[in-house]
């Protein structure tokens, strides 16, 4: 008996001290973003690393010791293993990098791993980065003595060549440093193009020593507009700019990462920084200032003065100098032609170039054509071509232009049937400035919009309106970061991440690879290293997904919860705060009742994640509707059901909650399934005047017995929308005498004539409506 005491307790020493000596042990995983094209998983044991790995390369070059250095950084951060790449002996277990893949696209690069060698073979050094980035990505981020990588052939090319990240640092300033984590993101991101916008009209950020006011003057504002242009300003003096060291480094920088910096200085329009210093480069003459708030402006550069071209063309030369790149950005956007026509210069100018308006361009966007094709060819002159936002399509684009296509798809497209190449970053898909989320209560001041990350994850750039010549036209994809809204640089980590990672699966990834819950599983281990490295991520992902279909057979609202790790979802539907002890979330809930769901996921302190929605039912409510005329199919959404699902639409018209009519109205039959009575209809309108998106023109009610012959019981015509009227969501009541019927029409006319105040005047305008409510 004392025996087998004593052996047990040996028994139980050895497994302590076994325990206590055994690697911490964590395996690899190549489902890393963006998803490389193909993984092929080999059966044969895995390998295992473990600090006597050594990294091999070719010692001559120094991108590839470079390369070499960035894995040994990436291994040591997230295991803290230290790999060091000095000297490899032979039958030591290695990783290699080398270049020499065949391959046309000099980014691809093949990954191999059997239990002896990693192997990472590049077609050029940037495609063995990024072969590095996937083994680095595939890194769980916890201290491990041992890595198993599971035996693998990984072939890997991107999509697209152009994969561009932008940031405006003119409306707010970034220090250098900040510019380099910038960069850092970008690197962990495939991404492979900077867009640094370095002038507007709120601050020159870049030195040019011939014009040295630039700075001097034009990268200081006095003060700073408080929120959206509110009249109130913050009184405190604003500035910063970049030597042209600094940009030096920051180039260098980017470029050890394979990462093209693109400089932009945006012209003629957004010229504030550079008249505010030079007052006789604008129409008026001045005096001009470095702009205090957000918008666009008149003040533009005098096209009709050579001296604007001298200045481009010395401020360009110093560029050049600072910037390696081949393309080079001009800007283009938003050139209000207000002063144009009215300055002598620029109408003599017209004249002396014989432009000539047609049915498509008027004179002055000719000479904004003009313009800007004398900055191209000073740059082509010097080997570098230009990249210009799609206005510069306007006059005719200049010869070897490359659009960037802002203004939706739609530059892009015309460009690339132009036979020009073009880059997309369309707003709806790719403005990071935009709220990440329609719950806008809770988030700090953002321009409006709202691009989920979904949304960006589902963007396909090359549409298939275009053959596939023209197609290739489309070069890549990028993201923009314009920050009036973003005072800091945390804050710009905030609107870029994690919307950075599916932008970065739209540039990497072929389309048919993509599949957005798929993205989403693999999206914590990602966010894993946001948190290792202390960036400031949007945490929306986490929150719980709602979905509400409607069943008007059934008469139910169906909702489905869910979460991107399947966290338990504890629920209440009568508005008291779920905990733990509430009911369970399992299956969708089939709602046929005015409830007041809340929602909530425990996780850890700052990951939990609550839901509320109410859902007010009324005699309308999940009843079969028809639409009598088409719903606009760009904000159709699901459809008719939207107008009577029991849900509320905020002031983000594109949440999914309205539906829009655009040059037809509103018209849709309600089948109450028997004879009902009723006394009031409530309609909502949601506005946004400067979006075209218009308040109704008259709202009515017909009812009847047989769906075919209806009568009028009320209506009520609404006045032409005012300059000042305010925007958002509006709700119509007409109140009748009690009626009883089974079928019922609501009837809400569109503006079909845009008012004189606004720009689209004389347009038809959209109607966004949602929940009819029949009490
Ligand atoms: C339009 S996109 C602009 C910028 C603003 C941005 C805000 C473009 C070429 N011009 O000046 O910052 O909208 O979303």
């Amino acid at each position: 008996m004392r025996k087998s005491i004593f052996l047990t307790t040996c028994l139980l020493c050895i497994t302590f001290i076994c325990q206590a000596i055994d690697p911490t042990k964590a395996q690899a995983d190549y489902n890393v973003i963006p998803l490389p094209n193909e993984i092929s998983v080999q059966h044969g044991p895995s390998f295992l690393l473990t600090s006597d790995v050594r990294i091999e390369c070719a010692t001559q070059n120094s991108m590839m010791i470079r390369n070499a250095q960035f894995l040994s950084n990436y291994i040591k951060e997230k295991t803290g293993q230290n790999i060091s790449f000095k000297a490899a002996r032979a039958g030591k277990k290695r990783i290699i990098l080398k270049t020499g893949l065949n391959s046309t696209n000099p980014e691809a690069y093949q990954l191999i791993v059997t239990s002896k060698h990693i192997t990472i073979t590049g077609a050029s050094e940037a495609g063995v980065f990024y072969g590095i980035q996937t083994l680095h990505k595939s890194l769980p981020v916890s201290p491990s003595s041992v890595v198993e990588f599971p035996s693998v052939a990984i072939n890997d090319a991107p999509r697209f060549k152009y994969r561009g990240m932008h940031l405006d640092v003119s409306r707010h300033f970034f220090a250098v440093e900040e510019i380099k984590t910038y960069i850092d993101m970008l690197a962990f991101h495939n991404v492979n193009t900077f867009h640094w916008h370095l002038t507007d009209d709120q601050g020159w950020r870049i030195e040019i020593k011939k014009h040295p006011g630039l700075t001097e003057i034009g990268s200081k504002r006095k003060e700073t507009v408080i929120g959206q242009n509110t009249g109130k300003y913050d009184g405190i003096p604003y500035g910063g700019y970049y030597t042209q060291e600094q940009a030096k480094e920051i180039v260098a920088y980017a470029k050890d990462r394979f990462i093209t910096v693109i400089p932009e200085i945006d012209m003629p329009g957004h010229m504030l920084g550079a008249l505010a210093a030079y007052p006789e480069l604008g129409c008026t003459g001045g005096p001009y200032e470095v702009w205090t708030k957000w918008g666009v402006s008149d003040n533009v550069l005098c096209a009709g003065n050579d001296q604007s071209l001298k200045f481009v063309e010395e401020v360009l030369n110093e560029i050049v100098e600072i910037f390696p790149s081949k393309y080079i950005h001009i800007g283009g956007d938003e050139c209000p032609k207000t002063q144009w026509k009215k300055c002598d210069k620029c109408q003599q100018k017209i004249k002396d170039l014989g432009l000539h308006a047609d049915d498509k361009h008027t004179v002055e966007e000719r000479l904004q054509s003009y313009f800007i094709g004398a900055a191209e060819k000073m740059l082509n002159k010097k080997g570098r071509s230009i990249i210009g936002w799609d206005e510069i399509l306007e006059g005719g684009i200049a010869p070897n232009a490359t659009i960037m296509s802002w203004r939706g798809t739609r530059g892009g497209i015309e460009a690339a049937k132009q036979g020009h190449d073009a880059i997309m970053t369309p707003q709806s898909f790719a403005y990071f400035d935009y709220y990440q989320t329609s719950n806008t209560e809770l988030e700090p001041l953002a321009i409006g919009g709202f691009l989920p990350v979904e949304n960006v994850y589902k963007f396909e750039p090359q549409p298939n309106i275009l053959t596939e010549k023209e197609k290739a036209h489309i070069i890549g994809v990028q993201a923009n970061v314009w920050t009036e809204y973003m005072p800091n640089f945390k804050h710009v980590q905030y609107m870029a991440m994690p919307r950075i990672a599916a932008i970065s699966e739209v540039q990497w990834t072929q389309a048919i690879k993509k599949d957005y819950s798929n993205f989403l599983n693999r999206l914590p281990r990602l966010i894993d290293y946001y948190k290792l490295l202390n960036y400031n991520y949007a945490k929306h992902v986490y929150n719980i997904t709602s979905d509400y279909n409607v069943n008007t057979q059934k008469g139910t609202i169906d909702v489905s919860l869910s979460t991107i790790d399947k966290a338990r979802i504890f629920y209440t539907l009568d508005g008291s705060i779920p905990t733990e002890n509430s009911a369970v979330y399992t299956d969708t809930l089939k709602i046929n009742e005015s409830s007041k769901l809340r929602a909530i996921i425990i996780r850890g302190k700052d990951d939990s994640s609550t839901l509320s929605e109410d859902i007010s039912l009324r005699k309308s409510s999940l009843k079969k509707t028809t639409a009598l005329q088409p719903i606009n199919k760009e904000y159709e959404f699901k459809g008719v059901t939207t107008l009577i699902d029991g849900l509320k639409g905020n002031s983000n018209y594109k949440s999914g909650r309205w539906i829009a009519f655009y040059k037809n109205d509103m018209e849709v039959v309600i089948d109450l399934g028997q004879t009902m009575s009723f006394q009031k209809l409530e309609v909502t309108t949601c506005i946004s005047k400067y979006q075209w998106i218009f308040d109704a023109r008259s709202i009515a009610i017909e009812v009847s017995s047989d769906n075919t012959t209806f009568t009028r019981i009320a209506s009520k015509d609404l006045p032409p929308l005012e300059k000042n009227s305010p925007n958002g969501v509006k709700t119509h009541l007409l109140e009748f005498p009690v009626s009883n019927a089974r079928y019922v029409k609501v009837i809400a006319t569109s503006e079909k004539n845009i008012p004189e105040w606004h720009g689209a005047k004389g347009n038809s305008a959209y109607l966004f409506v949602d929940e009819i409510s029949l009490n």
